[in-house]
């Protein structure tokens, strides 16, 4: 507590008090005081200290999931396989051969799932839209039965105060393209895309104004396309060339503009539209003036921001991850950049990890650290534990791409656990409470320091099917009992559900 009594109580202005004390959450939080103590301040003090770990009234709650993660249902109502549906049927692609076929049969328990998140407290819901449940074949026919599932949704989140976050491709591609023009391969996909979002939109748009377009371009370009790895992503075709690689970037990313355009166009009501992106973050590893331009540098030009955010955020690709790429640079026709560059209402930002970088006296002016073989690691090799990149890529946006004014959501952050659940029928999984702790107070610095974090979504509302670890790995603070389908809220759950509760962190 002696700590909090050196806080001056006359400050300047409010964004020097907030991040005085925010600074102070990170002295706390650096010494392992649980903020639940650290909040529970002398009531003498109270008044004098308007910062207690709350976030504003304003602040958006939610949680996400994604179509083929949870819904299940996959030959159902003339839904036709998405990439994702082929990738599954690959011996050795997906962990013991799971699918997606019932995962979490959302499809048939939405109504149940929409109470829960009614009792957990969200106001705000991201869900996947799946594109060949609406156009089976990709491009062509509409299968309004499709689409009544999403007006069934949407009107039950509606009904409990919800508001519905679409996003309109996480991953699940028709497998009729892949097999007609190899998806992502061909500029057709964006406009297939692009027709997709349209119709999508003149249907659903009365009750869904918040479109996010895509989800994750590193993802399924890079990852499903990888020159020289077996790729652990849909479609998994290794293409020749890593220029092929980069084309199939830049058809996403225009994909992405053109969406933009069709669903300004078609919708009925005014509407917010984002972007998603798991960009990366760079942590400068002390905060010292040169080290924040280390992490600002790295943030800019290494290739997957320079190749994904930079371009959707600026409408250019940055020029020394272009630089970098040589001849392997993606071919650019007359126009394309402005298309990727549309402004955006929002951006949707997907973080799990960052990397520690310090300034350095080489050409790049900086170097990224290595992690020792002990850093602490989540329930998977790549999630390590890095609160502070949640703050530090929020920042970045601002302090390297001048975007100080666009409204930043979380649209992802979450971790997997070994959860299990006990004889008691409880799940104690500690471990996700400790993590999104730490990385919430992170988001509350953001804030606090007055840049544009709006609000917060939970990866995920419940387990699912984790691609290709299928269902060996847990992201949910509901726990999935696959075989019944029985849903337990774990620990995290309840934590996160007291937090919205009383809009500070705990
Ligand atoms: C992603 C995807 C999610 C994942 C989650 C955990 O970020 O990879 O958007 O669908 O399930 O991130 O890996």
């Amino acid at each position: 507590m002696k700590d909090h009594q050196s806080i001056p109580t006359v400050l300047t202005s409010r964004r020097n008090f907030l991040s005085k004390t925010a600074g102070l959450a990170a002295a706390v939080a650096a010494a392992g005081v649980p903020a639940s103590i650290a909040s529970a301040r002398p009531a003498r003090m109270a008044k004098s200290l308007p910062d207690d770990f709350s976030f504003p009234p304003d602040f958006y709650w939610g949680a996400a999931t994604a179509a083929y993660q949870i819904e299940g249902a996959a030959n159902e109502d003339g839904r036709k396989p998405s990439v994702w549906d082929t990738f599954c049927r690959i011996p050795g692609r997906v962990k013991n051969g799971d699918t997606g076929d019932v995962a979490c049969d959302h499809y048939h328990r939405f109504e149940a799932d929409v109470k829960l998140m009614a009792e957990l407290g969200i106001k705000h819901y991201r869900f996947g839209i799946s594109w060949p449940r609406i156009i089976p074949d990709g491009r062509g026919a509409v299968n309004e039965k499709g689409v009544d599932f999403y007006r069934r949704l949407t009107d039950t989140l509606l009904q409990h105060g919800i508001t519905p976050h679409a996003t309109l491709l996480h991953w699940d591609s028709p497998q009729a393209l892949e097999d007609r023009y190899g998806s992502w391969r061909s500029r057709e996909m964006a406009k297939d895309f692009a027709e997709y979002c349209s119709q999508t939109v003149k249907r659903l748009g009365d009750r869904i104004t918040d479109w996010m377009t895509i989800n994750e371009i590193y993802c399924f370009t890079y990852m499903g396309y990888g020159v020289g790895q077996v790729p652990p992503h849909a479609p998994g075709t290794i293409v020749k060339s890593r220029k092929e690689v980069l084309q199939t970037v830049h058809h996403a990313l225009l994909a992405h503009g053109l969406g933009c355009q069709a669903i300004r166009a078609a919708t009925p009501k005014p509407t917010r539209v984002a972007l998603v992106v798991n960009f990366e973050s760079y942590i400068p590893v002390i905060e010292t003036p040169e080290n924040i331009e280390a992490a600002r540098k790295a943030f800019v030009s290494e290739e997957h921001n320079g190749t994904v955010l930079v371009p959707a955020l600026t409408g250019a690709y940055n020029a020394q991850a272009l630089e970098a790429l040589g001849a392997d640079a993606p071919d650019i026709q007359a126009g394309d950049m402005k298309t990727i560059g549309q402004p955006l209402d929002v951006l949707g930002y997907n973080i799990y990890t960052g990397s520690y970088v310090r300034a350095a006296a080489n050409a790049r002016g900086y170097e990224i650290l290595p992690l020792p073989r002990e850093y602490p690691q989540m329930h998977m090799p790549w999630l390590n534990f890095v609160p502070e990149s949640l703050y530090w890529g929020v920042r970045m946006v601002s302090e390297a791409l001048g975007k100080k004014s666009l409204p930043i959501l979380i649209t992802e952050n979450g971790c997997a656990t070994d959860d299990t659940v006990t004889a008691k029928g409880e799940v104690l999984d500690l471990s996700r409470v400790m993590y999104l702790r730490s990385y919430l107070r992170n988001a509350h610095r953001a804030v606090s320091e007055g840049y544009p974090l709006k609000g917060y979504f939970h990866w995920s509302l419940m387990d699912n099917f984790e691609w290709s670890w299928g269902y060996t790995r847990r992201f949910g603070i509901t726990h999935v009992d696959y075989a019944t389908q029985r849903r337990t809220p774990k620990q995290s759950f309840r934590w996160y559900q007291q937090v919205i509760k009383e809009n500070r962190l705990l």
